[in-house]
């Protein structure tokens, strides 16, 4: 009896030094997250636009919230995918939407960029198995 005690008091010690976020969230296989506007190959004269965002499967949930199969989106914007091993960074080139957006208004120079999003958990982690979308490419003269 003693001797399970101490075990069961090993494991929560063991569990309250793991930080939080060491664990990813994860994803139901069939998750899919996609860009619904703009289209592949836009071309959008002035380069303010909103962006629509999808996703199947899954729930869109503010940060903070801690459930299953849920994430909220980041979008990423002239640039690769992360490491999935790391949270999403946060600067002009990965925007978070953590208040559960799905939608939102952005503002890029002209030239051709990129555009691609990623679910991130509750600590901007991405899933595991990660869900993004394909990259889709976009104009403004
Ligand atoms: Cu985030």
């Amino acid at each position: 009896m003693l001797r399970q005690i101490l075990l069961a008091v090993s494991m929560v010690a063991t569990l309250a030094v793991t930080p939080a976020f060491a664990a990813r969230m994860s994803s139901p296989e069939n998750a899919e997250v996609f860009i619904i506007w703009p289209p592949d190959h836009a071309v959008i004269p002035g380069g303010k636009f909103w962006v629509r965002m999808g996703l199947r499967n899954m729930g869109i949930s503010p940060k903070g919230i801690d459930l299953p199969n849920v994430g909220h989106h980041h979008l990423l914007i002239d640039t690769a995918l992360p490491p999935f091993d790391q949270p999403i960074p946060s600067d002009r080139n990965h925007l978070h939407f953590g208040a559960g957006e799905s939608e939102a208004r952005i503002e890029l120079p002209p030239g051709k960029h990129t555009l691609q999003l990623l679910l991130g958990d509750t600590n901007h982690f991405p899933h595991d198995p990660p869900v993004y979308s394909k990259p889709i490419s976009i104009t403004v003269p």
